[in-house]
């Protein structure tokens, strides 16, 4: 796979390096430490980051507390906060093309998807949480405890403090964008780290931050690993608020580290989300949905539809179809393509599972193999057939491009259909596709997931809370409700 021409600014940042950013000074790490970055579509190394030393992560989570401490954000209105929001939204804007190439490079994902998705959306995340700087609110109260006097009483809102925001590497500025965007209009000082394996748009998002206004401190950023920086932050005490995406492992270590100060936190986590189709679903457009859900940023999508229960009558049609779907897809990062997974490693443990599938007893429908195409990390996307629901590969979140279809019988009531949906530990997303409205709400309300999408699947909003059930994690991201998690209430009554 022959890689995309560079342009010259992305040349010239990448032959740089990416640098941390702590206290508004961009900076190698103390002791010189760096690691490669890697283009999954080719394999090669596109350039080196900074790799934070213990110090460097004390630097930051110092100059995070003290901007905080000294009010160096809050201090400004809430209507100035919010022009430096709108403003980091309008400069990602401005430099669209650039972003989109580095984060296609960074994670294999496709420029059209990168230029008309990834971007717009992260700069229109920075502009919804803009809105929101003017609009945080407390409300008054009335006291019944104390009938003969006077009181005033009120509730404020308050930032919650220095916030240590932990990405993954599946989509590193969507997601960077979903907790600093509103971490800020909260009014926080911030720490972010984005996955070692994906710096490169996170950095860049620093700078536009430091551009719009952003006073020094407030947001900081560490490259390096989960177990060094990452860790560190979820342990510190100086740290209020840890704000995670990724695998339930790492999301109960996190748990754990966090206890220490019992620092506030959301996880976003994995999941095992169900595509239901009933029999008098529109087929085609289910299909499509199906084969989408599944197959898109190769299956490495927190709420891909890695389980298709399909009604028993329709079964064969659109299981066919979704094969037929998964083998027109070639290798590449083109607009039509199956991209890559991360890296070699996760293209090694995502086979391991189509092994153990295979071991299990259930049909390859197609898939199944790695691809070599170019050095990059290519599989083929992969249908499993008579999947029963106790095996591993209908259970555990693979996060690639495999999908585990089952049927049910067509005069299932929705609960019914809804409680084999249930029968996993992850409860992040589903979606329901039916023409029968009646139908569809039923089995909404029966199925215990944190979005459910009706006729159609994986489909965000900033305004639209995201997160999940059960083990899918703790708390929501976007939405009013994400900016509430960076902040802490307070009640105030006054004897007049
Ligand atoms: P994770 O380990 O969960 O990594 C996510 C982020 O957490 C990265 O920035 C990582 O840093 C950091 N991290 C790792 N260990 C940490 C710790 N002990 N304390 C604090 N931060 C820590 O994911 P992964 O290893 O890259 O992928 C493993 C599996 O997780 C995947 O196969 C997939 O199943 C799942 N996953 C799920 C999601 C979502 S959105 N649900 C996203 C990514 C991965 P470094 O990567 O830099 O070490």
């Amino acid at each position: 796979m022959a890689e995309a021409s560079r342009s010259a600014t992305v040349g010239s940042r990448l032959e740089r390096g990416q640098q941390l950013l702590i206290d508004g000074q961009w900076c190698e790490a103390s002791d010189g430490a760096r690691c490669d970055i890697i283009n999954p579509a080719s394999g090669q190394v596109l350039g080196h980051a900074a790799v934070a030393a213990e110090a460097d992560t004390d630097r930051a989570i110092q100059a995070a507390r003290r901007s905080f401490d000294a009010g160096a954000w809050t201090g400004l209105t809430p209507a100035q906060r919010g022009k430096v929001l709108w403003t980091i939204g309008d400069l990602m804007e401005q430099h669209l093309d650039e972003i989109a190439e580095l984060e296609s490079l960074d994670t294999g994902k496709s420029l059209d998807a990168t230029r008309g998705g990834e971007v717009p959306f992260a700069a229109d995340c920075f502009r919804y949480y803009a809105g929101w700087c003017t609009k945080i609110e407390g409300a008054t109260k009335t006291l019944s405890t104390v009938p003969d006097q006077q009181f005033h009483i009120y509730t404020r809102r308050e930032p919650v403090g220095v916030a240590a925001l932990i990405v993954p590497w599946n989509g590193p500025l969507v997601q960077a964008a979903w907790k600093l965007a509103p971490a800020l209009a909260a009014g926080c000082s911030c720490i972010l780290k984005p996955a070692q394996q994906t710096p490169l748009s996170t950095t860049r998002l620093g700078e536009l931050a430091v551009e719009a206004g952003v006073p020094d401190g407030v947001v900081n950023i560490l490259l390096g690993s989960g177990s060094g920086a990452g860790a560190t932050l979820a342990a510190d005490y100086r740290v209020d608020k840890v704000s995670f995406t990724g695998s339930t492992r790492t999301g109960r270590e996190i748990l754990s580290a966090a206890s220490g100060n019992l620092k506030k936190v959301t996880l976003e986590l994995g999941g095992k989300s169900p595509v239901i189709v009933f029999a008098d679903a529109d087929l085609e457009a289910a299909i499509e949905g199906a084969a989408q859900a599944i197959f898109s940023n190769a299956g490495q999508v927190c709420v891909a539809g890695s389980r298709l229960l399909v009604a028993q009558s329709v079964y064969e049609q659109v299981v066919s179809g979704v094969v037929e779907i998964a083998r027109a897809l070639e290798p590449g990062t083109g607009g039509h393509c199956i991209g890559p997974l991360i890296s070699a490693e996760h293209r090694d443990s995502v086979l391991a599972w189509i092994e153990t599938g295979q071991g299990e007893g259930a049909t390859l429908r197609t898939g199944g193999r790695a691809v070599e195409a170019g050095g990059g990390y290519f599989l083929e996307p992969t249908v499993f057939a008579d999947v029963e629901p106790g095996m591993q590969i209908a259970r555990e979140e693979i996060f690639g491009p495999v999908l585990a279809a089952m049927p049910f019988p067509d005069d299932a009531a929705p609960e019914e259909v809804a409680a084999l949906a249930n029968d996993s530990e992850y409860g992040l997303a589903a979606s329901v596709w039916t023409q029968d409205i009646s139908r569809a709400h039923r089995t909404v309300a029966a199925v215990r997931a944190g979005i459910v999408w009706i006729n159609c699947h994986g489909i965000p909003d900033m305004a639209v809370p995201f997160g999940g059930y059960r083990q899918s994690g703790w708390g929501r991201e976007n939405g009013m409700e994400s900016l509430l998690q960076y902040t802490e209430l307070k009640s105030v009554v006054a004897r007049l």
